[in-house]
């Protein structure tokens, strides 16, 4: 395996590039999705109509279900279908304790998502996890299956794909791999960016529409990865999406 080996204060530098890549792209993606989103209550806490904003929900249920009408109203409370054809942009936060760390690693995922249908979307994204020791970059993409209901249980699979840091001593190279000023002291070690990693996984979770165009999740993924059956490991996440037509 070829390996890209860094010494530590390159290992800094690349962290603090893709810290600052992952601001930039954050707020691009902030600036053109939230501007029209103001921070409120989620809708219809008084209303069954919950999503009037929406044209397409506002047409179907203009003249809305009789006070009597339990079932209608329940019907026009749950209803998410018009969703079918939106898309945007998804951001979401994670813990897991994949490959050869032992301490969880939290992670970050940037992405863009879409509702080819009112119960299934499809998704693609950028994926930067770390812990104190290791870190990780890499894309994923998934396809989630849903209920086209603002309370939405979904299930879903994914794959991710990407590289880890991984450690190894190096007190015996001749080489100060730290940038200490010390060659091969106690302890020394050497930070390289090799590892391709890959990962599927099964996943589920739900979904809620805070108001018909932001939907905040929670989720289960198991993650199967390349580093064997010992790096399989559990990651819990919750995300938020801000999606339109
Ligand atoms: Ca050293
Ligand atoms: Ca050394």
């Amino acid at each position: 395996m070829n390996s890209l080996i860094l010494n530590r204060s390159q290992c800094s530098r690349h962290r603090i590039v893709v810290v600052f890549g992952w601001g930039v792209a954050t707020l691009l993606c902030l600036l053109h999705f939230a501007r029209p989103v103001q921070a409120q209550l989620p809708t219809g806490i008084t209303k069954s109509r919950w999503a009037m904003d929406d044209p397409d929900y506002a047409q179907k249920y203009a003249d809305g279900a009789e006070k009597t009408d339990v079932p209608g109203k329940i019907k026009q409370a749950a209803d998410a279908r018009f969703l079918k054809d939106s898309s945007g942009c998804y951001f979401s936060g994670g813990l897991t304790a994949f490959g050869t760390s032992s301490n969880p690693m939290g992670s970050l995922e940037l992405g863009y998502t879409g509702y080819g249908t009112s119960f299934m979307t499809n998704r693609m994204g950028f994926v930067a996890a770390a812990n104190d020791d290791d870190y990780f970059l890499g894309g994923e993409l998934g396809m989630r299956f849903q209920t086209p209901t603002r309370l939405a249980p979904f299930v879903g699979w994914g794959l991710f794909a990407g590289a880890s840091s991984t450690t190894e001593s190096a007190d015996d190279d001749n080489i100060d791999n730290d940038d200490d000023g010390d060659i091969d002291e106690w302890g020394e070690e050497e930070e390289s960016f090799d590892g391709a990693l890959m990962a599927i996984y099964p996943e589920t979770g739900i979904h809620f529409w805070w108001t018909p165009r932001v939907r905040i999740s929670g989720f289960g993924r198991y993650l199967v990865t390349t580093e064997g059956r010992d790096a399989d490991a559990w990651y819990y996440g919750a995300s938020i999406a801000i999606l339109s037509k």
